[in-house]
């Protein structure tokens, strides 16, 4: 039995490449309210199966909070603002997301990005068993300077870790509950994926992981 969980993890940053920290347990203490938060943005905008630009059904369920979301469809990647489920905006990044992505960049060494480079967009993902993501890059967004910041919840998952190049090494790390991820600077563009989820229940998610990513969208040219 897991008696300390997750409340105990060593929080000592893992530097992972330049300007990527992994905070482990960062979030673990708010993780339960996170979730709560989170369930509520999926009331307004549902998990789905977005479709790529090839046709493949992604197996990672996603919706979005804030003002863009990260959409795929046959036309290619993209942020839009209206969610095109619903035809509405999306939800607003609930305010404790906002707070714990301000004070994870603090902690990772990037200065308070507000208000020029709020995050302005959310991701969230839902892994059920066997689910994954493929090595990839997120180039998507309009600000490459501004650092993403992603949260880990519920069920653990093995992050991959590449380099610039997608054909380089790939370093595989354990990602847990309330683990939060900072990354900007050189290893902005960095190759990352996450390997097929392993079944499993915990106690805030039952099947399930979730990831919250943050990220800055609109740069100014
Ligand atoms: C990238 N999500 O939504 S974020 C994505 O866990 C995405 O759902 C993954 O990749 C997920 O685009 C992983 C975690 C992460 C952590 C450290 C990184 C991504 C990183 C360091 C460099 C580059
Ligand atoms: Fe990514």
């Amino acid at each position: 039995m897991e008696l300390f969980d997750d409340l105990d993890r060593d929080a000592t940053p893992i530097r992972l490449g330049d300007g990527a920290v992994v905070l482990p347990g960062f979030a673990g203490g708010e993780a339960a309210s996170l979730v709560t938060a989170l369930l509520a943005v999926a009331d307004g905008a549902p998990f789905r199966h977005l479709v790529t630009p090839g046709g493949a059904t992604m197996s990672v369920a996603m919706t979005n909070c804030g003002r863009l979301g990260w959409v795929s469809d046959r036309r290619g990647y993209r942020y839009e603002s209206l969610d095109p489920l619903t035809g509405r905006p999306w939800p607003a990044i609930p305010a404790p997301f906002l707070s714990l992505a301000a004070r994870a960049a603090a902690a990772a060494g990037y200065a308070d990005a507000c208000p020029d480079a709020c995050p302005d967009a959310c991701l969230v993902n839902r892994y059920a068993p066997g689910a994954r993501l493929a090595l990839h890059q997120d180039r998507d967004e309009g600000d490459l300077a501004a650092p993403i910041v992603s949260v880990s919840l519920g069920l653990p998952a093995t992050f991959l870790f590449g380099g610039q190049e997608r054909s380089g090494p790939v370093r595989r790390l354990r990602l847990e509950n309330g683990d939060v991820a900072v990354w900007g600077g050189a290893s902005r563009l960095a190759f990352h994926g996450i390997a097929p989820l392993r079944p499993g229940n915990h106690r805030l998610t039952g099947p399930v992981r979730y990831n919250l990513t943050f990220r800055h969208v609109t740069g100014l040219p």
